[in-house]
């Protein structure tokens, strides 16, 4: 499309929205950066764009005599394509691309996609030290927090994108077709705003919807809703598995990871390449990660001790079971990003100690039995935060969880825990629920807790 001149219309003043306005400078077109929320300053948003760039912004409502005038919406991830305003535009057959897709169409060179419910921020950045260790022109996007829309230009013939895709972008998706793409799990989370498991499942899938048989799709056998796409995947399945042995893929067998009729073991039974004592990450969750990461840099041409070197030095990414510090003898974990009740489930089942827990926040309609049922007798004390406190706390009583404690404030949370923890404890963030409501992301409330922790 020749977006030279045209007005389009971007929905959301946030990372998404100026990445893709200044995407579209760059192209010749007329961006109008368009938000609902009325505390946003036209200056503010004005200041993140080059100087003397064309382009306006609208707070509040859209005129009607600009709506005539659009030639694409370009919605942020935050946007639901059920909003009234996409629909207004789709009624009048304007093309709606979310700031992933308006990339991808102007991006060069390969491309690997990574969704799931859990682990892709950890599983792209490990891809990406990868990839940035053996490619020359390397870039790590998406939902990770680096819009792709700001990189989108400056790719090659040669380059690498390494992207971490949310169910939220892959609403507005339509040519996007990576090279390599991966979905690492789904599980229930954001069922507000996809209503059902099965819609949920259907937008995760959209990641591998253009590939053929000469791409990749890198899937997970151990989770019913990837085992069951493999069926209808047009792309070259490659499965992992932390339960059984494959005829064709990478598995954990015992400590030791294998690979089957692929990369080196391509032609021969198998061979062991590793054991789970070679990185440094904790937990089922991470080794799935690792083997995902191991299979999609094959499937990138990575030769396999390049992958496995990179492996042994990678750390665990902030706010993911991460480590903060001892104070008075008891150990605080930050698990910021548990922001669903499956990634909690990976916070909980990491603890080896007595662990007062912090739970809570926004309400995503997420159930939390089995979160519960996962803290197998662990947790010494549960404290409540957010609009779900109500929820989980009868959720936890029927579970037969008694000592459970309500902060009305994350400050008050943070006081009640270093009370209650005594050492030999640990104390662990790792909510179940997003933060919003409270924080604008997980990544402030878990620097919050560091901050606290740090200060202690
Ligand atoms: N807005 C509207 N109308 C709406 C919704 C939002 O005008 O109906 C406006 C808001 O007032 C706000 C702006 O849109 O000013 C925010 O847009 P956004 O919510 O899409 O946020 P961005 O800052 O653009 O960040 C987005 C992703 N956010 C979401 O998906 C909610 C970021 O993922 C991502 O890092 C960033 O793009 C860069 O690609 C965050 C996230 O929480 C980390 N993701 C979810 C998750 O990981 O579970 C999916």
């Amino acid at each position: 499309m020749d977006l030279r001149n045209r007005k389009v219309l971007i929905i959301g003043t946030g990372l998404s929205g100026i990445g893709a306005a200044k995407l579209l400078i760059r192209l010749g077109a007329v961006p109008v950066l368009y938000d609902e929320n009325l505390e946003v300053k036209k200056t503010a948003v004005l200041s993140k764009l080059p100087k003397d760039s064309k382009g306006e912004v609208v707070i509040g409502s859209l005129p009607e005599d600009l709506v005539g005038e659009i030639a694409l919406v370009v919605p942020s991830p935050g946007v639901s394509v059920e909003a009234e305003i996409i629909k207004r535009f789709q009624q009048k057959e304007v093309p709606v691309w979310g700031e992933i897709e308006l990339a991808y169409r102007y991006a060069k060179g390969r491309l690997i996609g990574i969704t799931g419910t859990n682990g892709k921020t950890t599983t792209t950045s490990l891809i990406g030290q990868i990839m940035e260790e053996y490619y020359r022109s390397v870039y790590v996007v998406g939902n990770i927090g680096n819009p792709y829309t700001e990189i989108a230009l400056e790719t090659k013939d040669d380059t690498v994108v390494v992207a971490e895709i949310s169910s939220f972008q892959l609403e507005t998706t339509e040519n996007f077709r990576p090279q390599v793409s991966a979905i690492l799990n789904i599980t229930p989370d954001h069922l507000d705003r996809h209503h059902s498991m099965e819609n949920y499942a259907a937008v995760k899938e959209r990641i591998a919807e253009n590939q053929t048989d000469k791409e990749v799709c890198v899937l997970n056998y151990e989770n019913e809703y990837t085992k069951a796409f493999a069926e209808r995947c047009s792309a070259d399945v490659l499965f992992f598995s932390s339960v059984r042995r494959l005829g064709r893929g990478i598995y954990l067998e015992g400590e030791d990871i294998y690979l089957a009729g692929i990369g080196p073991a391509a032609g021969s039974d198998r061979k062991k390449i590793m054991t789970i004592h070679d990185m440094n990450l904790v937990g089922i969750c991470n080794v799935e990660n690792v083997m995902a990461a191991i299979a999609v840099a094959l499937s990138a041409e990575v030769p396999l001790a390049h992958i496995l070197d990179t492996i042994k030095r990678f750390q665990a990414v902030e706010h993911r079971i991460e480590f903060v510090a001892t104070k008075s003898g008891v150990d605080y974990y930050n698990d910021s990003k548990g922001t669903n009740p499956d990634a909690a489930i990976h916070g909980i089942r990491a603890m080896s100690k007595p662990t007062v827990l912090i739970g809570g926040g926004y309400d995503k309609q997420s159930e939390y039995d089995e979160w519960i049922e996962a803290f197998d007798g662990k947790v010494k004390a549960f404290v409540l935060i957010g609009q779900t406190a109500d929820k989980i706390e009868n959720c936890a009583r029927r579970h037969g969880i008694e000592n459970i404690f309500r902060a009305d404030s994350f400050e008050e949370a943070l006081k009640i825990c270093t009370r209650e923890a005594v050492s030999g404890d640990a104390v662990l963030l790792s909510p179940a629920c997003a933060s919003w409501g409270m924080f604008p992301n997980y990544e402030v409330r878990g620097k919050v807790f560091k901050d606290y922790v740090n200060a202690l």
